[in-house]
């Protein structure tokens, strides 16, 4: 018997982001108890994926709950990039080497990692217990029933990289050769675990919502067939119509990737969505809700079997933002 006939469903768990509270209240929601400290449910497996870290209150309660229940057997999980940029950030680049860490310690990378590292300012070792344990998250799940990847499933890359490394799980050496970007472990993690965009043309940029200026946008890996640039952008900002409408050239089009309808569901997460949790697609789910940024934390109830994903196996957790004395996220 696999691992997977064990259960009768599977609740795949959008970004956490050290929104532990909300994690507890969504496992309760789930019917996960509390044995000798670790959610369990008798017929169920939780799955992750990926960002359990970094923004949040409370990081490293995140990191426990979730951990106890790998061990555990009641869970399983993906690295998010939030994983990786902590490997990253908190490993020292080999000798020769230009860089003194494998992520750079720019005021951009320092801050987003600011709270996991405050968080376990007096807590060291585990600290490096954990990031010991990312170690062995595997980029991607790609079960009978349904797969998981954190951001972008893309089936080349995919089984290119399985082939050397069977279980999903980057090495050392890996982790080390993805800071070239343009070598095929960078290739890998940036695809895989931050997701695909386009470059606008010549010259052109967008102003986004958060007030960044862009040269390039994300797009879809799911669209059959698309013609324009409108077509392919996927959040979190509408191009403007000059651009949307623009065709695209073959080379674009040879470069999109497509995940097809009659394949497995596919669970990601990473996209900071908002309002009400549905499928993407009848076979994609994004599960992240913007939990942190008080929106939801998010789950999806599969029953073993099911091929096709509806709005109403959703389940979540609203974050609330403190209100008299009472503790949020
Ligand atoms: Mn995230």
């Amino acid at each position: 018997m696999s691992e997977s006939q064990k259960y009768r469903g599977f609740d795949f768990i959008g970004d956490v982001h050290g929104c532990a509270k909300t994690l507890e209240a969504l496992l309760e929601k789930l019917d996960y108890r509390k044995i000798n400290g670790v959610y369990t449910h008798k017929h169920r497996q939780a799955i992750y994926v990926g960002d359990i870290v970094d923004r949040g209150p409370r990081i490293r309660e995140a990191l426990h709950i979730v951990r106890d229940m790998v061990e555990h057997g009641g869970a399983r999980i993906v690295m998010g990039n939030h994983e990786y940029n902590a490997l990253g950030y908190c490993t020292r680049a080999r000798p020769g080497s230009a860089h003194t860490y494998l992520r750079e310690h720019t005021p951009r990378h320092e801050r987003l990692i600011r709270e996991t590292l405050d968080q376990f300012a007096n807590y060291g070792h585990e600290w490096n217990e954990f990031l010991e344990w990312f170690m062995t998250l595997p980029l991607l799940i790609d079960d009978q029933s349904f797969r998981v990847v954190h951001a972008c499933w893309d089936h080349e890359l995919i089984s290119q990289f399985l082939e050397h490394h069977p279980d999903g799980l980057i090495t050392e050496d890996f982790l080390h050769a993805s800071t070239v970007r343009d070598s095929f472990a960078g290739h890998v993690m940036d695809r895989l675990l931050r997701g695909t965009d386009m470059k606008l043309p010549d010259g052109m940029s967008i102003r986004s919502s958060d007030g960044f200026v862009r040269t390039a946008f994300r797009t879809k890996f799911w669209k059959a067939e698309p013609e324009t640039y409108g077509d392919v952008v996927f959040q979190p900002d509408a191009l403007p119509d000059e651009v949307a409408e623009r065709r695209l050239s073959e080379r674009e089009r040879r470069m999109l990737l497509f995940y097809g309808l009659e394949e497995p569901p596919l669970f990601v997460g990473h996209y900071w969505l908002q309002g009400a949790p549905r499928p993407i697609r009848p076979n994609i789910a994004c599960l992240d809700y913007s939990a942190v940024k008080y929106g939801k934390l998010v789950a999806y109830r599969l029953e073993a079997g099911d091929r096709k994903l509806t709005a109403d196996n959703f389940v979540w957790v609203d974050v609330m933002r403190e209100a008299g004395g009472a503790a949020g996220r």
